[in-house]
This record gives structure tokens, sequence and C-alpha cells, in this order.
């Protein structure tokens, strides 16, 4: 196993703490797929049962992954599509995909002999990095857009314990200090430019293979800081290099319109430039400026994949939709997955007779408020504790 940078080629020892190359490039851990065993027979499937892909020895684990992979049957119907699933990431320890990186992230945090890590979030990866730091019995510190992080998440990452910080910006200027931080006083940082957390992410690949028995046409999901989508991928290159898949399936990268820097790019076709002010109700990928962008236009572009934006419109509509015809409620960054397939749907983008596995990455009690301010749900007056008060109202 060795660290080698996406860009130059230049290799490091995993053992050194390093988050970047010297030439700035972004880093990727290289397993040796000699020894990766074959299975993927479709039973008892959890994240650790991949860990000879897995580059770290120490387990910190809270029984993550395993998460359940859904036939759309009423959706498919309803949207004239021939195959469509959901993999459900809310099923996780605490609500997020963000925990198959944390298991990793913070085992690797004790192989390094660290006994404090930190991330910058936008509500996710704060209460995952506080869940396992709890169990592993270290200090964890989180710092978060003020007043721009769902209420649940924030409750968790308290009730873990981390030490929670607000930060007067949003995710990106609370990502600098945290880089930072990490540098000078010797905290271990897990923001997902740390290459192992994406160890843990890329398992959503082969669960997706294990549980399906084939490889879909098409992955849908939401981009934020990028990680994900660049993770997902690189799990299907392994399977692929490791001669136990022999197709790849293309990448489909939904962010959220006010928060769109990767789709502006590429539906423009020009240069990746940050954004500013990112903007958007599903404040989990409110992210102007990915760390991971790089990785995440490779994992788009060799996959002969794209990405697409939409509108906080178009995310409510989806989130109610999928609980409404599916009964899986996800918050509304996950909801973009749905909102973008139907999107490249209606603009004939995409072919209604593939198959698509969107990933619905976080639960949806994380964000109860979005629906409680957004649906401004109609309930009767409260009535008489009678079944004559009961009657009168149907
Ligand atoms: C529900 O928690 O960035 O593109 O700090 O919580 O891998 O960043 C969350 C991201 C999608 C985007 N869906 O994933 C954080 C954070 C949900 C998320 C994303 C996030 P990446």
């Amino acid at each position: 196993m060795i660290l080698r940078c996406i860009g130059c080629g230049r290799e490091y020892d995993p053992n050194e703490i390093r988050y970047r190359c010297e030439c700035g490039g972004l880093l990727e851990v290289i397993i040796d797929l000699g020894e990766v065993e074959n299975v993927f027979d479709g039973k008892n499937v959890t994240l650790w049962k991949y860990k000879s892909f897995i580059p770290v020895e120490k387990r910190v684990s809270l029984n993550e992954g395993g998460t359940p992979l859904y036939r759309l049957e009423n959706l498919q119907r309803e949207l004239n599509m021939r195959e469509l699933y959901v993999k459900n990431e809310g099923a996780n320890p605490t609500g997020s995909f963000k925990d198959r990186g944390m298991t990793v992230g913070v085992s690797k945090a004790l192989e390094l002999g660290m006994d404090k890590v930190i991330c910058a979030s936008t509500g996710n990866t704060s209460a995952s990095l506080a869940a396992y730091s709890a169990k592993a019995g270290i200090k964890s510190y989180v710092l978060v857009p003020s007043g721009k992080i769902a209420l649940g998440k924030l409750a968790q990452a308290i009730v873990y314990g981390a030490k929670v910080i607000p930060v007067k910006g949003n995710f990106d200027d609370a990502l600098r200090v945290v880089i930072e931080a990490s540098k000078e006083l010797g905290v271990y940082m897990l923001n997902s430019i740390n290459p192992f957390r994406l160890e843990g992410q890329k398992t959503i690949a082969f669960e997706i293979f294990d549980q399906l028995g084939f490889v879909p046409d098409n992955i849908v999901l939401p981009v934020g800081n990028a990680g994900n989508i660049s993770a997902i991928w690189k799990g299907f290159k392994e399977l692929y290099k490791a001669g136990f898949i022999e197709k790849l399936p293309r990448m489909i990268g939904v962010q959220a319109e006010g928060a769109s820097p990767l789709a502006k790019a590429w539906k423009e076709k020009r240069e990746f430039k940050p954004e500013e002010k990112p903007e958007t109700i599903a404040t989990a990928i409110r992210i102007g400026n990915p760390a991971n962008w790089k990785k995440a236009w490779r994992a788009v572009k060799e996959s002969g994949g794209l990405f697409e934006s939409v509108s906080d419109e178009e995310i409510l509509r989806a989130q109610k939709l999928l609980a409404s015809k599916e009964g899986i409620f996800v918050e509304p960054a996950s909801a973009s997955s749905l909102a973008g397939l139907i999107k490249l749907k209606e603009l004939s983008l995409i072919e209604p007779d593939e198959s698509y596995v969107l990933i619905t990455t976080g639960h949806g009690l994380k964000d109860p408020n979005v629906i409680i301010e957004n649906f401004r749900p109609k309930l009767p007056e409260p009535i008489e504790p009678s079944l004559e008060a009961f009657k009168e109202v149907l």
C-alpha cells in the first residue's frame, strides 16, 4: 500500500501524516489488488466484509454499511423507467454514508497514534466523527457553519461529545481553518481530502455489486465536497482491476443549483471555478469549493457520466415523492439524486431503459425543520378524544 498524488504521481509512505502532495495535489491510497478476496456472494453484506480492500488493521466500528438496496417499483412505473434502485445510506449508525469513511478514518487515526481528530462539516461529517471518536475514546473537534447546520446533526455532534465550534462563514471557510489547525496543532484531520476516508466510502460500490449481483448502468448521487463520488468510482475501478466485474457504471453527480461549481463548469464546458456564496436548502451540500473536485471530475469523465444541478424546489419535490411513493425519508441533499434523475429524464439526457442506482446519503430525520417549514402541513384543529369528533374530521 502507498499514497500517490493524482496529479504528479509522487508517492508517499502511508504512515506519514499527510493530506496533500508537495505539489498540492490530492492523494489516493493505492492498495495491492493481488491480495483482495472475491467475497461477492450477496450474503451478510456489511462494510467490513470487504476488509481485504480496506487499508487499516485496527477497527473502530459501529456496524456500519450493509445498508438496504430497494427497487423503486412505484416510482419507476410513474417515471416510465425500467429499473430504478435506491441505496439508502441513511440506514448507517449515525444516519449517513459518512460512517463508512469514519470507521476507516478513525481507525487510521488510532494506528497513527493520534488522540485528537478534527473536521469541518456541513453536519453529517461532524455527527459521524463525533460518534466514532466517542467509540475510540479520543477527542473530536468539529467546525460548522454557524446557523447553517440541520438541527438533528448538531444534536448528534453535541451528544456524542464533540467540541462543537460554530464558524462565522460557510463550510469552505471552516475547512480552511481546519486544514491550518491540523498542520499546526497536531490534530488528525478527517475531512474527505484525507484519502483514508474514501477507502471506507468506496465500499458503497462493493455493496451495490454484492447486493444486485451485477453492475448497474448508472450511479446517481449528490455532490458536495465531491469525496463520495470519487470514492464510489474508485471502488468500482478496483473491482474491475481485480477482475471481479467486466463493466463499469456511469457516474452522475448532482449538485444544488446555488452550490454547483462542478455542474456549471461541466455544462458550460469551461474551467472549474469555485462558487463564492453557495446557497441551498440542502445544507449538507452547501459547498462552493469542493476540495475533491479534481477526483470527481476524473470519475465523471472516465466513466462517461455527467454533472447536473437541481433547484431547491426540485429537491423538495423529489424528497416528498420518495417518501410518499416508496416509504423512504431522506434529507434534502439526498433527494437531489432523485431530482437529478427526473430532470435528466425530462431533458432526454439519460436512457430510460438503463438501470439506475440512486444513492440517498442521509436520513430524513436529520433535518425535520425543512419539512415543517416548507410543506406547511395542514393539520386539523385538535379534536375532542371521541369517536364522534374523529368521524367529523374524516
Ligand atoms: C447527506 O458533512 O460535506 O460530495 O461536512 O451530508 O462526498 O461531500 C456532507 C456531505 C451528500 C456530499 N449528502 O458528499 C459534511 C459534508 C449528504 C451529505 C453529501 C454530504 P460529498
